[in-house]
């Protein structure tokens, strides 16, 4: 196998590639270009005249049996039975993309000697993974859940996978459970039922037998478990991992990112839609977004302490289940994230990629973290079923540097490796161990107490309900209300009373309000009493809230130009262009997907949708133009009238402009709507959460996405 050096760039068509696209470049065919022949072969490489009819001994006018002579139609046929690999046991749902990575300066050195992290002049491939975590392959995107966020960073040392999620904690602090927990989540065994969803008996069993589960549920019942995009949610290690500087000192660190576009989610009626209307919603989202040259971007932030103060606080600072709160360890960004090229194939790029919690390099390590240790095993145990022993070796999951050793052999062996020997030591000397000078991994020399070899938890590691309490309290009002009715939601589908009985209860151990709340809707009895005072703690950046953007943005928002015959061209002409130039995406939906004429009969546009081929659901906006009969002729289609109503129900920016004011104000049954103040007639009002205007501005049209009942 040909080694790439990271430093090697290849030019194809004027496009610099960085070491891994340049690597993955000798792997990849492209039908399009003349030096793949163009035409097809078999396996074997000879050209195939007919792909269509199997050889037969036959009569040209009766036909007759095939002959298994054919290997072209054997070779077809046999390739076709054994496409498909094991999915992944858990996240066998997902997207990836390529992208890079770089710090901004080297404020890290003085935790880690990875070049990774500290070396400003490096800009580092990446790999990353976004998953669901409960449902198969071929579930919905937006099903409510745990995302998975996993990087494969392909350093100059080696490749450092951090396997991540969009939650910061996890269900469970030790790794034994996790099968246990899997299974609870997952189908009931009994019918394989449901796909894609918690909302079942054995999930919430499980959560009402395992307090330590009372934080992680409170974040998967919040928006954090419907994301508007894979773009828009928070990354997390999770676990605690450790950072070693030059100097052979150690700090514990928690990994985070945090989207460029802010956090934003879905509401739960528009995740429950898509999933059916459009179950790609977020594969799709992230592929127009570059393809478009909306790059996603995250800051990417280390939170430190070093190994001084590891029992400084009230909870153990490796247990997963728990948070650092960042009032008391700030989160200190030192690089960013990006994602500019999409797959080329999703099978041999998305689909076998393999992460492991254990391929990390030099400066970064592991903590005595329970669940850390179970996945070291786990991931690494997993790829054999899913892609076999040489797994290591698929041109997604090479290194970019280069790879030598004595493991030798198993199936699909792709390197051909010369010499007599392949054992150490050996005579010649060939491929020596690293010394340390010459960048070899030495674990860093962590003092063990004297111990006792028994099946403990650390004391800390007892408590389950602080963090629960205060990631709920941390909460604005709406996300609170929005907790209760995924609960709720939730609990109305388990059908034994005595699991419902249960989990209430479990909840009244959080915050008796949310118990209370979510027992009226599903019909349990709250226990008399709360379980203990909430001790009112709260802690920053829980909400989603505090990850706005600074500057409010509509970039890579998709927004819907609903017009009918009649309507105005030139504003829609002006509102296009607009909504591009703010990076943002306009979509014309229309009566049909053709040709819609404009008010003077003279023109129009070609829609690019039709009202009942796309949802408002699939939008983040939708905008009404001017047009008195365009504005009639929607007024009198329910489908349409429908589509700015359900819009409204999901607090999306609507805009209206002249006559288009006039049907929204219809629509929506709000008789006060207006197009202008008597104030400021030519200035754009915003009333019900709805944005209008007598006729159109340019900076109406970048007017602020986000305005509504609940600002989202
Ligand atoms: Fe995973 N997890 N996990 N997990 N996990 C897998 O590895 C496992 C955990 C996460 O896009 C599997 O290659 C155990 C925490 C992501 O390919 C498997 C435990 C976090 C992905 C596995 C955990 C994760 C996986 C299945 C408890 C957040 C998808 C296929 C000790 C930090 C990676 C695979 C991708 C995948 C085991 C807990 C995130 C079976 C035993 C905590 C993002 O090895």
């Amino acid at each position: 196998m040909e080694q790439v050096a990271a430093s090697i760039k290849r030019s194809v068509q004027g496009v610099v590639l960085d070491g891994k696209s340049a690597q993955l470049l000798h792997s990849t065919v492209d039908p399009n270009e003349a030096a793949s022949g163009k035409v097809i072969t078999t396996m074997h490489g000879t050209r195939v005249a007919n792909t269509d009819t199997w050889l037969k001994a036959a009569d040209a006018q009766f036909g007759g049996p095939a002959l298994l002579e054919d290997h072209v139609a054997l070779e077809k046929i046999h390739r076709f039975d054994h496409e498909r690999i094991p999915e992944r046991v858990v996240h066998a749902r997902g997207a990836g993309a390529h992208g890079y990575f770089r710090v901004f300066d080297n404020s890290a050195a003085q935790y880690t000697a990875a070049k990774v992290l500290n070396d400003p002049s490096r800009k580092t491939p990446v790999f990353v993974r976004f998953s669901t975590v409960q449902g198969p392959r071929g579930s919905a995107d937006t099903v409510r859940d745990v995302r998975g966020f996993a990087i494969k960073f392909y350093t100059e040392e080696g490749n450092w996978d951090l396997v991540g999620n969009n939650i910061p904690v996890f269900f469970i602090q030790e790794a034994m459970k996790f099968p246990d927990f899997v299974h609870a989540v997952k189908p009931e065994p009994h019918n394989e039922v449901p796909t894609g969803q918690s909302a079942h008996d054995n999930f919430w069993d499980y959560y009402s037998l395992e307090t330590e589960t009372s934080h992680m549920i409170q974040w998967a019942m919040s928006d954090r478990a419907i994301p508007r995009s894979y773009r828009m949610m928070q990354g997390f290690g999770v676990n605690t991992y450790t950072l070693i500087n030059d100097k052979n000192e150690r700090h514990f660190v928690k990994f985070h990112l945090t989207p460029e576009l802010g956090v934003h989610s879905l509401m739960w009626d528009e995740a429950l839609k898509i999933a059916g209307q459009d179950p790609d919603f977020h594969r799709k989202d992230l592929n127009e977004a570059i393809d478009n040259g909306a790059y996603p971007a995250w800051s990417f932030g280390i939170q430190v302490l070093p190994e001084s103060r590891q029992d400084e606080f009230d909870f153990d600072i490796l247990d997963a289940t728990k948070l650092w709160p960042e009032d008391i360890v700030p989160v200190k960004y030192i690089g960013e994230l990006v994602l500019n090229r999409t797959v080329d194939e999703y099978f041999p790029e998305t689909e076998q990629v393999a992460f492991c919690t254990s391929h990390v390099v030099p400066g970064i390590g592991f903590s005595d973290d329970p669940l850390l240790q179970g996945r070291m095993f786990s991931y690494l145990d997993t790829q054999l079923s899913r892609l076999g022993t040489n797994w290591e070796e698929l041109p997604i999951n090479r290194p970019v540097c280069p790879v030598m050793n004595h493991i030798r052999d198993g199936q699909h062996r792709q390197t051909i490796t010369k010499g007599k020997v392949n054992y150490w030591p050996n005579r010649f000397e060939h491929a020596p161990p690293a010394t340390a000078e010459q960048g070899g991994y030495v674990e860093h020399p962590q003092k063990i107490m004297a111990a006792i070899k028994q099946r403990v938890r650390a004391p800390k590691f007892q408590e389950h309900l602080n963090q629960a309490t205060m990631f709920f309290n941390s909460l604005s009002p709406i996300e609170q209300l929005h907790t209760v009715n995924a609960m709720a939601f939730e609990l109305s589908h388990v059908e034994e009373e005595q699991v419902r009985t249960a989990a209430i209860a479990r909840i009244n151990q959080v915050d008796h309000t949310l118990a209370k709340l979510v027992a009226g809707k599903v019909g349990v009895d709250l226990p008399a009493k709360p379980f203990r005072e909430n001790h009112g703690l709260k802690a920053k950046n829980l909400s989603q809230f505090a990850f706005a953007p600074k500057v409010p943005s509509i970039k890579s928002r998709r927004i819907a130009i609903l017009v009918a015959d009649g309507f105005d061209e030139p504003v829609v002409m002006a509102l296009k262009a607009a909504i591009t130039a703010s990076s943002a995406l306009a979509f014309v939906v229309g009566p049909r997907s053709g040709l819609i004429k404009n008010m003077t009969g003279t023109g129009g546009v070609k829609a690019d949708h039709h009202y009942e081929g796309q949802r408002s659901t699939l939008f983040d906006a939708v905008v009404i133009p001017p047009g008195a009969a365009a504005a009639a002729a929607m007024a009198q289609d329910g489908r349409v009238v429908h589509w700015v109503r359900e819009a409204f129900g999901h607090a999306k920016a609507i805009g209206a402009i002249g006559e288009g004011v006039a049907f929204v104000r219809e629509a929506l049954g709000v008789p006060g709507l207006q197009y202008a103040s008597p104030s400021a007639p030519d200035e754009v009002v915003v009333s019900y959460g709805i944005v209008t205007a007598r006729a159109y501005t340019t900076t109406w049209a970048a007017a602020d996405i986000g305005i509504g009942p609940e600002k989202k």
